[in-house]
């Protein structure tokens, strides 16, 4: 039976043991979403960076930019982190760089696992199947927010673990809780998570849309994967 963790925070991921796990990053709000719905809608591959000037870099040789710094596009930057502008036709085939607050700075944690996907309610069923086959011991991995406890993220990580839990072993205290914050709110997620700090933060720039369509799910029949620095499907 494959183990089952749960990371609240990038700020306690030394804390766990990455090596020969599948790791699955997730950042509801809003760049794993954002990821897998370019990577679904035909964008080629995805590089996550960490700052700012690494991913000008990247543009300098030829890839689109995307990203913000809290929540705001970078204004040099040819989009910010908005599902829509990922999903958007002239990107097919295109490869983009992208630097945001949290999640890329997670995906840049992860890479000392066996496997580092992306994980998202958009593509929420595809990841409980590559896992059900992949047969490895898993690490959920909550970006969180500048190194706190997010509550989309958790939610996430309750419903993929609780997707599993049947052909699994729960493995820690913040899996069973987040499955527990999960069940108590399954029926009214979009509500609750409305509620939370980040959909508060966002907000007040103007992004509704974005929230609900990151809390739709299984959208997307997909599974991105990190190879080397690219993330693609
Ligand atoms: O921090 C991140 O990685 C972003 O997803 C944050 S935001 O939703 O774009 O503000």
């Amino acid at each position: 039976m494959i183990n089952i963790e749960v990371c609240y925070s990038p700020e306690l991921i030394h804390l766990y043991e990455l090596e020969g796990k599948i790791v699955v990053v997730t950042d509801i709000l809003r760049a794993t979403s954002s990821m897998v719905a370019g990577l679904g809608s035909g964008v080629k591959s995805i590089v996550p960076v960490k700052e700012v000037v690494a991913c000008e870099a990247y543009g300098k040789q030829g890839f689109l930019t995307a990203g913000e710094r809290n929540g705001v596009k970078v204004p040099q930057f040819n989009f910010g982190n908005s599902p829509f502008d990922f999903m958007k036709e002239e990107n097919r085939g295109k490869s983009i760089a992208m630097t945001t607050t949290n999640g890329t700075l997670a995906i840049n944690k992860s890479k000392g696992a066996k496997k580092v996907v992306i994980g998202s309610f958009l593509n929420l069923k595809a990841t409980t199947e590559f896992l059900k086959i992949a047969q490895d011991d898993v690490v959920i991995f909550c970006a969180g927010w500048k190194g706190r406890f997010s509550m989309e993220d958790t939610l996430f990580a309750g419903a993929l673990a609780d997707s599993l839990k049947e052909h699994a072993n729960i493995g820690c205290d913040a899996a069973v809780g987040a499955i527990a914050i999960y069940k108590a709110h399954e029926n009214d997620l979009l509500e609750f998570v409305l509620e939370s700090n980040h959909a508060q933060r966002l907000g007040k720039l103007n992004v509704k849309k974005d929230i609900e369509f990151c809390m739709e799910q299984n959208k997307f029949d997909v599974v991105p994967m990190l190879d080397g620095n690219f993330l693609s499907i």
